[in-house]
């Protein structure tokens, strides 16, 4: 049966050390248990990190065995690969890009990257020692970017999501990265990716098709023969228990203490972990300006400010630490009295039962993060207010800002806006805070930690089915057999060849995609089967199919259908059509040629085509975009249809269709054999218009309504190639 496998770099779990003893404690961190509906069920494992070093074998057989209980298997590390790949790499190279700090804090040393590369291996090691083909293996954030292809290299079968938590940054930023490539190829060995927010998944698209050679089409990257889906995930907490906390006897007894403590002032609440993203320094302004520009709130307000320690051994946070100890000293120097301190500073952690008093408690919940991928602090203040009191201010910059869209948002960088919102919060009537935290209860509840896991799960499923639909689909050796046979009994066969993409592979220059010798000659080796009625349809212009293929034994369209030729004949076009919409679209092209560089216009008899293929990447697709609301009105009006494709837009009449053409075909004899190939858009009107019995092909592997598809236009010639060889000449 197969299993679930949960990676991420730390094991939730707790690890301390007695004289000769491990002890162990399992994390209450959402993360944890959330996914406790996983890896705790049947075999399904969680791999990781224990979180301490551990170098001798006896240890660490014991700890192996302690762990397998909690069904958690270890990866064991050195203390110099944590110093390299989790300190040096993760924290010092991704973190800071990630967070758009950029030369400051990032460091690039080979060395740290090399320790990333062995790190990364280690724990594909401990895959491999349990995986097997067909199980689910889900892999957690940036310190494992490069494992999702290590895994999918050694066990092609088996499916794997990756979600990072924190945020991808804009392509311009990741391409700082010397290792840019081998960071995106790890991560695309993926079948799902998940980020917390739409504008990560923006990102992402837009690096992986930039820096590699892959292509995108919505939210679906093509690489090679493999399809991944990369969409947003927004995490979510452990609703009920954040509910219930303050429903809890000793939770109960805390919040009394801090209300009787508070009495005289409104509490507003910040817990962060100590980190530069956090914007902690930024908030201090804030709270300072709040007391400097508004003394009647001096005494009305506390600040109560938890900072988690994390990594203050690092010169960087040791430094932020500093100046927040300095910061918050200067406001308590300048503005205590004797009854009241402007700022509690606690530089620990708590347990959980006071973060909830304290969220509980709490008029206002200020977060205000530079940068932070989702923000769970900002969830559970919201979880914990079960009377719907309390006003949230939030970080534009938080992934949860996306959400909580009733929550005060700022710009953490505008101390006046940040001090203004924390005005608004002391007085935000009942009735408005009633109203907003209602909407966001709703929201973090429906979307908690649970449904998160399932969601992921479910679509990591799908994409799995998709992609084995799709070689279900793909003309296997037996399913070619089978045409290939067909097409022997037969004795009147009609071919039909889309050329660009299905004969030949896209050129950046369209001149340069004329037919080479070998397809030249198999053209003929078909045409030359008296059996066979060999037809190109295309899109191309009827002059150019003419040059090529005009003295060939074929059946030619050109222009979608606006044009046909038979061999000895000359090119006659259908009748009845006008052209006289081009004065009025012409001009509009012009325009977006104009303010394009590198695109051009095609005139074509009855459509005008906008080529954008060697214009900025990005800028092109926009314009297009634009041309085609510009255009949706008139073209309605005027009888046009609207053709989007691979780099083009296309204005033609509505009459004009591949379909309508190769039917015209079809009922002037009785085949016993049709066949058609086609890459795009416009051959799905082939696709469709041909009877049931027809063998319809789509050449790549988007959707269709093709019957079969192959991978490319080598596949299309080699199965074309099978056709002509030992069958017996009519
Ligand atoms: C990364 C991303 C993303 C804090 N103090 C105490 C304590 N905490 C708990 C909070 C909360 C968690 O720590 C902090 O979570 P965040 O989401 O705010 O931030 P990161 O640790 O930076 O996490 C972040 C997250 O991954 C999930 O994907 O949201 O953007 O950076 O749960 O309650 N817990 C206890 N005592 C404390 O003193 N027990």
């Amino acid at each position: 049966m197969s299993k679930t496998i949960i990676v991420s770099n730390r094991l939730p779990v707790k690890i301390s050390k007695t004289d000769n003893e491990y002890i162990l404690s399992t994390s209450e961190g959402g993360l944890a248990t959330g996914l406790g509906s996983v890896y705790k069920h049947g075999n399904n494992k969680w791999i990781g990190w224990p979180g301490i070093e551990i170098t001798e074998a006896d240890d660490r057989d014991k700890m192996t065995a302690q762990l397998d209980e909690l069904s958690l298997v270890p990866v064991f590390l050195e203390q110099e690969e944590i110093n390299q790949y989790y300190e040096g790499f993760s924290n010092e190279v991704l973190w800071p890009i990630f967070h758009y700090y950029i030369s400051t804090y990032a460091v690039y040393k080979q060395s740290n990257w090399e320790y990333y590369n062995i790190v990364n291996n280690k724990f594909k090691d401990a895959i491999l020692k349990i995986a097997q083909p067909g199980d689910v293996i889900w892999i957690h954030d940036y310190q494992l970017l490069l494992l999702p292809s290590l895994i999918r290299n050694e066990l092609p079968d088996v499916s794997i999501g990756f979600f990072l938590h924190i945020p991808f940054p804009s392509q311009e930023m990741f391409r700082l990265i010397p290792w840019r490539y081998e960071l995106l190829e790890g991560m695309l060995g993926s079948d799902l990716i998940g980020f917390h927010t739409y504008d990560d998944v923006r990102h992402f698209l837009g690096a992986a098709t930039r820096i590699l050679p892959v292509t995108s089409s919505a939210n679906i990257i093509t690489n090679g023969e493999r399809s991944i889906v990369v969409e947003s995930f927004p995490m979510g907490i452990d609703v009920k228990k954040y509910a219930s906390l303050p429903l809890k006897k000793e939770v109960v007894e805390q919040i009394g203490s801090i209300k009787e403590t508070f009495k005289n002032t409104k509490l507003i609440l910040s817990i962060d972990r100590l980190d530069y993203s956090k914007g902690i320094l930024q908030r201090l302004l804030a709270f300072e300006q709040l007391l400097q520009q508004h003394p009647e709130y001096c005494g009305k307000v506390t600040l109560h400010m938890i900072i988690v320690p994390s990594r203050d051994t690092v010169p960087q946070y040791a430094h932020l630490r500093d100046e927040i100890d300095k910061r918050v000293g200067n406001i308590n120097g300048m503005y205590r009295n004797l009854d009241w301190t402007p700022i509690h500073y606690y530089y620990r952690s708590f347990p959980i039962e006071t973060l909830s008093a304290l969220y509980f408690a709490a008029d206002v919940c200020l977060v205000t993060p530079m940068r932070d991928g989702m923000n769970l602090v900002s969830k559970e203040y919201v979880a914990s207010r079960i009377n719907d009191d309390g006003v949230l201010i939030l970080s534009e910059m938080a992934g949860a800002s996306k959400e909580l869209i009733d929550a005060l948002i700022v710009n953490p960088n505008n101390t006046n806006e940040v001090c203004n919102a924390i005005i608004t919060a002391l007085n935000m009537p009942p009735d408005e805070q009633k109203r907003r935290m209602q909407q966001m209860r709703q929201l973090v509840t429906k979307f908690n930690i649970t449904h998160w896991v399932k969601i992921f799960m479910e679509r990591l499923k799908e994409v799995k089915q998709m992609q084995r639909s799709m070689q279900t689909r793909h003309v296997s050796d037996g399913t070619e057999q089978s045409i290939i046979n067909r097409y022997r009994k037969t004795k009147k066969r009609l071919i039909f060849l889309d050329y660009d993409g299905t004969l030949v592979g896209f050129k950046s220059n369209m001149a340069m995609a004329y037919p080479d010798k070998e397809l030249l000659s198999l053209i003929d080796k078909l045409s030359s089967d008296r059996a066979n009625d060999l037809v190109i349809i295309s899109g191309r212009k009827h002059e150019n199919i003419g040059e090529w293929f005009g003295d060939k034994d074929l059946y030619l369209i050109a222009e979608h259908g606006a044009w046909f030729k038979q061999k000895n004949t000359s090119w006659h076009k259908i009748s009845g059509l006008s052209d006289s919409w081009k004065h009025d679209i012409y001009p509009v092209f012009e325009t977006y040629v104009d303010r394009t560089p590198g695109s051009f216009i095609e005139e074509k008899t009855y459509s005008l085509v906008w080529h954008y293929r060697n214009a900025q990447k990005g800028l092109g697709e926009l314009r297009a975009n634009e041309l085609m609301n510009n255009l949706k009105y008139i073209a309605n009006d005027k009888g046009l249809q609207l053709l989007p494709g691979d780099k083009v837009l296309e204005v033609k009449n509505m009459e004009i269709n591949k379909g309508k053409a190769a039917l015209t075909l079809v009922d002037k004899k009785e085949y016993d054999f049709i066949i058609a190939f086609g890459d795009d858009y416009t051959d799905e009107d082939v696709f469709k218009a041909l009877p049931d019995s027809a063998v319809t092909i789509k050449v790549g592997g988007n959707l269709s309504a093709a019957k079969f598809y192959l991978r490319n236009p080598t596949e299309v010639r080699k199965l074309l190639t099978n056709f002509t060889e030992n069958v017996p000449v009519h």
